[in-house]
Order: structure tokens, then sequence, then C-alpha cells
């Protein structure tokens, strides 16, 4: 036979090179397949394989590029695939996902496919720029050195003028708030452009910092098609804004790749926001792990990440989840740190379980948290910050609250407790 057929690419018991990369999928196969069979039709569609074995094409040369299933567990669903180096393309994030992440979900005999984890070689991650600024990065810029980083995301998402967005803006900045944040779809809108809305709030922010004495960060979201973000980025580096916010998922990882090479060198960070990654994530038999996702957006130098309030605000997640995100974040690897962001409906309350599990390496935005305040963004801002100094002075947040009229207004509004759900 001069092809492969599926089960020539499963060797049980393969020690994986120091140069290939490791995928690990869940597997679940439909009633009339084979597991083994399916396994080996995962190694054989994202690497060099078809459906038929018997190739007259097929020769010793390319039968060598074969990944390999070397470990297999039907009763936990695990299938483990090593990779060669020649695979892949040197620092294309498109043509890696294509071959792991591609046409296996489609292949009859799954019934549910779940990406775990990619696990990448040395020279495979050096192949990518990775963070330029990370939490250093934002730590340098705002001189903020030893506590987390705190912000807000303007709400309502979208409906407001570009004057009136800036002026909640400069209310968190002198409430306190050391960043402000775009939503994911407050982009340039018919009612607020994003050039009128960046000047106004880069002043904003330029008149809070004379004013506090701090400096503060603002993250403008600049996602559109490839050609109109570079354009904005542009206008935003000619306003000396420190940040570009991206939404990496559906503006995609090749425009994200595009971005970071614009940005090479000038000391600009990349705010990444995670928006449709439930549709890939949430299933816990199904789709991409957001450990996976957070490993490519760090090869692709993204410099801050939303991963999850470890069970303190409104979206699915525990903080067992986060610690692996965060983890897999922060931790020396082969391209620098990222900045884990959390976010998702936070109010005052929530700062202890926030900060007890997440430590002080992180940044967190508050939306409905800070502008659903009953006195307003200001005081919101003012709530969070009061929340924040307690914590990390070991106060208990009603005692502070008595010196304290915003954060006792926050608390009398939204409690301690994260918004239903429970903790
Ligand atoms: C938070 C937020 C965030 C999501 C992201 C929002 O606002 O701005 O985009 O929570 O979640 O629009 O909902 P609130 P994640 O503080 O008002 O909830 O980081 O989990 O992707
Ligand atoms: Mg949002």
């Amino acid at each position: 036979m001069r092809g492969m057929s599926y089960s020539d690419f499963i060797e049980p018991g393969y020690k994986p090179t120091r140069d290939e990369l490791v995928v690990v999928f869940r597997l679940e196969t439909e009633d009339w397949a084979d597991f083994t069979r399916t396994a080996g039709g995962l190694a054989a569609e994202s690497s060099i394989g078809t459906w038929d074995p018997e190739l007259s094409t097929m020769s010793d040369e390319a039968r060598k590029y074969g990944a390999r299933v070397f470990e297999l567990d039907e009763g936990r669903h695990i299938v483990k695939i090593a990779y060669g180096p020649d695979l892949f393309e040197a620092g294309s994030m498109p043509q890696i996902l294509s071959s792991v992440t591609g046409n296996v979900y489609g292949l009859k005999e799954v019934k549910h496919l779940r990406v775990e984890d990619t696990i990448f070689p040395e020279g495979l991650a050096k192949s990518f720029p990775g963070p330029q600024l990370g939490l250093a990065g934002m730590r340098e810029i705002t001189g903020v050195k030893d506590r987390p980083l705190f912000g807000t995301i303007v709400k309502p998402k979208l409906g407001l003028s570009a004057e009136r967005w800036a002026e909640a803006a400069y209310d968190a900045w002198v409430g306190g708030l050391d960043i402000v944040k775009d939503d994911e779809n407050l982009t340039s809108m018919t009612f607020n452009s994003c050039e009128r809305r960046w000047k106004l709030v880069i002043d904003a922010k330029n008149k809070a910092e004379r004013e506090t004495g701090e400096k503060k960060i603002y993250f403008a979201n600049a996602t559109a098609p490839t050609g109109e973000l570079l354009r904005r980025v542009d206008y935003l580096l000619d306003l000396g804004n420190e940040y570009v916010m991206y939404d990496i998922l559906t503006g995609g990882w090749s425009t994200l790749q595009e971005l970071r090479t614009h940005l090479d060198g000038k000391g600009v960070g990349i705010h990444a926001h995670r928006a449709q990654h439930g549709a890939l994530t949430r299933l816990p038999y199904h789709g991409i792990s957001m450990l996976a996702i957070c490993r490519w957006a760090r090869l692709c130098g993204v410099d801050n990440l939303h991963a999850g309030t470890a069970g303190a605000g409104k979206m699915e997640g525990d903080k067992k989840e986060a610690l692996e995100l965060y983890d897999a974040l922060r931790e020396p690897w082969y391209v620098k740190p990222v900045a884990p962001v959390a976010s998702g409906g936070l109010h005052p309350g929530v700062v202890p379980i926030l900060i007890s599990a997440l430590g002080k390496d992180f940044a967190s935005t508050f939306g409905g948290g800070v502008h659903g305040h009953p006195g307003g963004s200001r005081k919101g801002a003012q709530a969070v910050r009061q929340a924040v100094d307690a914590t990390l002075a070991g106060i208990p947040l009603p005692d502070a609250a008595k010196k304290h009229p915003e954060l006792a207004a926050a608390l009398a509004k939204w409690g301690m407790k994260p918004p239903s759900g429970g903790e």
C-alpha cells in the first residue's frame, strides 16, 4: 500500500520530541464509530492525510510528516497528538489553527470535539512576537506598583454621545480609577464617532491627570476590518494614546498579528477583548478551551486579555478556571507575560472576593458597578477605590463604609455578593 490509513497515525507510547507541537483533544465519537480509528482520523486530517488511504501521490518523504497519536484514553475522552515542526509555518497563527482546529471538527465520526490545550515547542513559540508591555508595562505607565489596576467601561454600552461618554470617563478617572475602556461593540458609531470620542476622552484624561496627579490610561477600541483598524490606530498614535483595544475573536487572528506588527517598537499596548469566546469555550465537551485561546493570544502579542472574574461577577467561570487562565497568561514562558483582566458584573462589594481569589497582578474593569451607583459615575468610581483600599488594608467593607458614604451607598444597593448566580 502506498498510502496511509487512519490507523497508521496511531503510535501509543511515542514520546514527542522537543520541537513538536502537542495538542490535547477531548473526543467523543458517534456510537457507530471506533474511538482509536477516529483519533487517527484527527491526526490525519490535521496533518497530511485524507479519507482515502491509497493515494497515488503518497511518498515516503510525505509520510514522514504525519502527526502521531501518542496517547489515547477512551474513558476520559482524551487524545494527545504530536505534530512535527515542518507541518507549521513559523509565525502564522491562521495556518497553525487551520491545521489543528480546522476540518477535524467536521468529521462524520466525531460527535463532540474540544481542543483542551496546545503545548508549543520553544522554536514555534519564539517565531511569534508576544506582548510588548504586559502588566509590567501598565504598572510602568501608571506608576501603580503594589495593587491591581482598576477601571471602568462606560455604560450604557452604546447610545451615549461622544461628549456624554467623555464626561463619564472624566468622572471615573477623577473618582480614583486608573483605566477607562471602550466597550467591545463601541467602535465608530453614527451618534459617537471614534475620532470625536477619542479626542474628547484623551482631553478628559489629560485634565483628570492634572487634577489628580495620577497617570491614567484609556483602552480605545479600534476594532474594524484590517485596513480601517490600522487607519484608526495611526490616529490613536497621533493622539499619543498608549493603548489600542481590539476584539481578538470577532476581529480575527490574522488582523491581530497585523496589528501587533504595526505597533512593534512603538511601546503601545493591545488591550484584547474576548467577545464571542463563549461560543467556542462554554461547552465542556465541544469547542476550544479558553486556556488554548490564552496561549494563542499571548503568542500573537496581546498585552491584556479578559480571563474571568473567579466567580465574582456575572459571567460563567469559577475561581479554579480563572486561576488556570491567569497562570497561563502570567507564568514565565517563551514570550513576555500578559496582564489578565477581570470584568463582567463586578461592583464594589465583590472587591474582597476578587482580590482574595486573584491576588494583585491583574487589572479589573467595572461597568454597571460604577455607572449604576445611585450617586453617579464619580461616586461609583470612588466606591470602587474605597473598596480596594479597605480590602488591601485588611478592613472589612462594612467598617470602611462607616467613613465613606459612596461605599456605603454601593453596599446598600448591591451588597457583597456577585450579581445573580451566587459566589
Ligand atoms: C462588563 C463588560 C465586559 C464583559 C466581558 C460588559 O460590563 O464590559 O465586556 O463582562 O466579559 O459589557 O458586559 P459590566 P469577559 O461590568 O457592566 O458587567 O471578560 O468574561 O469576556
Ligand atoms: Mg463589554
